[in-house]
């Protein structure tokens, strides 16, 4: 005998568009209010759209990752401890700006902070389950008292993992750390009700279990996550991936041959990821921002990618340029992305 399970009425399918902000913000004036957007150089008032602060290096000028959801009965926002948030019950996207000068305590105290109100946010919303999740510092790479602030933050991150009893190694979500010049410390962060489905990239050691020379404690994410999305979809976030194979730089002060690197680890974790779904995904597809730690360096690294993929290719024609200090100071050049594709995960 089978059984009919009745669909869901209440699932909630997660979509997500690269537009102009000019684009994004159209949408609320056409009644199409979208649940969330991650802005790339917007202003900072629009209060769906969490912002990245950092300068944008692409001709396209601001732009805005939109996430929408379907089928979603009503949107609702808050805040809990230091997080705000906006979720439709089923998929949460949630921001932290610490203001670093006004606190008392050290980086490592309030990136545990940080990530202590991230997680009862994700608890009280039922949204347990992290998709991704983006961390800009101020001043990455300076010294703050002994340990590179980058350093300190992984110190409290993963601190606030083991708190919380989740993964830091395996399972460790996907996310990326970039340096800003000024301005808060952020967090941006999606969630949603399913645990994704955790890539490593064979080319490169986890992240999670670096020798303790990058650090007296890890980087808590993994190279990818795969999330069910709904509606027949998949999407693969790929965490910030740099010119690192093992888990040493390569190619040092050389940013194009650190680019071509890049690409080869974005190559290796798109491999990795289509042995575990029925989708397809390519390089050539990805949504990518390219953060550039010298300006200088933009059109470098933009030829090394027009080449590789061809100008119209959807990688490079999508691609926003940010400028931000990479966590290692010998790495000029980092690039993250995500995708989605028809498909399910391989059971
Ligand atoms: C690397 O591969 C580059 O600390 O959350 C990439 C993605 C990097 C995420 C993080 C750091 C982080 O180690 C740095």
């Amino acid at each position: 005998m089978t059984v009919r399970v009745q669909d869901d009425i209440s699932s909630s399918h997660l979509r997500v568009e690269r537009l102009s902000l000019a684009d994004s913000l159209s949408l609320v004036m056409d009644g199409k209010a979208p649940f969330a957007a991650l802005g790339y150089g917007t202003p900072h008032s629009v209060a769906w759209m969490p912002t990245v602060n950092a300068r944008v290096l692409s001709s396209h000028g601001a732009m805005a990752d939109v996430w929408d959801v379907t089928g979603a009965q009503h949107i609702e926002s808050g805040t809990t401890g230091i997080a705000r948030w906006r979720t439709d019950g089923h998929w949460l996207l949630g921001a932290i700006d610490l203001d670093e000068a006004a606190e008392k305590q050290g980086l490592a105290e309030l990136a545990h902070r940080a990530y202590r109100d991230l997680f009862k946010t994700l608890e009280q919303a039922g949204t347990p389950h992290l998709q991704r999740i983006w961390n800009y510092l101020p001043q990455i790479n300076a010294d703050g008292g002994g340990l590179e602030r980058y350093r300190q933050f992984n110190l409290g991150r993963q601190e606030a993992f083991f708190e919380a009893g989740r993964a830091a190694f395996e399972g460790a979500p996907a996310a990326c750390a970039l340096g800003i010049h000024q301005g808060t410390l952020s967090i941006r962060f999606l969630a949603g009700q399913a645990a994704p489905l955790p890539v490593e990239n064979p080319r490169q050691v986890s992240a999670y279990r670096y020798p303790e020379t990058y650090g007296p404690r890890s980087p808590t994410f993994s190279r990818a996550a795969l999330s069910d999305i709904g509606d027949g979809n998949i999407a693969l976030f790929i965490s910030g991936t740099a010119s690192i194979v093992g888990h040493e730089t390569q190619h040092h002060g050389d940013v194009q041959e650190q680019a071509r690197e890049t690409l080869r680890n974005l190559a290796a974790v798109i491999a990795a990821a289509n042995e575990r779904v029925t989708a397809t995904f390519s390089l050539a597809e990805l949504d990518c921002v390219v953060y550039v730690r010298h300006p200088s360096d933009t059109d470098a690294v933009r030829d090394v990618i027009e080449s590789a993929l061809g100008a119209d290719a959807p990688m490079a024609r999508h691609a926003v340029y940010l400028e931000a200090d990479i966590c290692r100071s010998d790495l000029l050049v980092e690039i993250e992305a995500h995708t989605v594709a028809a498909g399910g995960l391989r059971v």
